[in-house]
């Protein structure tokens, strides 16, 4: 048996819920090897994001063509990735893969914590249209990315359809525009690409904590593709598991000190 390998280009979150924590743990989960580019450090925790520190762009560059040197990388995700300086350190090293062996590359453009707070630089948005998103296999904003990238604020899933394939149109890739904050029965998620547009659909969970549920997502998404699954595959699967992890999230274990000592 072989095992796929995967990277995921992204940011450490300590409360490990999202970023490069969420990415290994759906890769595992998938028993897909995954390799990691630390592109920044975020002291966090659901709903408060304390601090942010950005990796040396040299650092970047070189987990990444490290990882590509060294692995047969069948797919790489990214996430948070913070400046333009290290969108065009990762575009460098994609380019310099020959066309038909790069791996497939799922973009999940992060720019906003659930939190609220801004993750990315503004002039990072610059390098990502005019860059990353044309390398793409695959983009998936939620409706807040989505409206950033066409300049129009998105209230249905009337404008999530607009901008969807406004944006395929226009970056010329797939796009997958996620539903989820529509807060409708369902969460709908709608792929546009060069056939008719397809709805993934799945009942809306109602959950106090959704941190991660994007990075996970898209992991996913990657995860398949580094199987070798087709895209609409891979979505319907993703899908499923992440459903599945917002509905099944954890409940801590309250520390238990009499009981660790009965143990002893
Ligand atoms: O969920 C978006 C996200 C992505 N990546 C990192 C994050 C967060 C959210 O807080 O910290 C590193």
């Amino acid at each position: 048996m072989r095992t796929p390998v995967a990277m995921t280009i992204a940011g450490s979150d300590s409360s490990a819920g999202a970023g490069i924590q969420a990415d290994l743990k759906t890769f595992s989960h998938f028993h897909v090897h995954g390799l990691t580019a630390v592109t920044c450090i975020v002291a966090e925790v659901p709903g408060r994001v304390q601090s942010i520190q950005p990796v040396d762009i040299g650092v970047v560059r070189d987990q990444i063509k490290l990882g590509f040197e060294t692995y047969p990388v069948n797919a790489v995700k990214t996430g948070l990735l913070y400046s333009a300086g290290i969108i065009a350190a990762l575009c460098d090293e994609f380019e310099r893969l020959p066309r038909a062996s790069r791996p497939a590359l799922v973009v999940d453009p992060v720019m906003i914590a659930s939190s609220g707070d801004p993750l990315l630089q503004p002039l990072a948005v610059e390098a990502y249209e005019e860059r990353l998103l044309p390398l793409a296999s695959l983009v998936t904003p939620n409706l807040d990315e989505a409206g950033a990238l066409t300049g129009r604020k998105l209230a249905s899933l009337a404008d999530l359809k607009a901008a969807g394939s406004e944006l395929a149109e226009r970056f010329g890739v797939p796009f997958l525009v996620k539903g989820g904050h529509l807060r409708g029965k369902t969460a709908v998620d709608v792929l546009f690409g060069p056939g008719e547009p397809t709805e993934f659909t799945a009942p809306f969970v109602q959950r106090a904590c959704t941190h991660g549920t994007g990075c996970t997502y898209s992991a996913a998404i990657a995860a398949q593709l580094a199987l070798g699954q087709d895209l609409p595959s891979a979505i319907g699967e993703a899908k499923r598991f992440v459903t599945r992890a917002i509905r099944e999230s954890m409940d801590w274990l309250q520390p238990q000190p009499v009981w660790a000592l009965k143990q002893w």
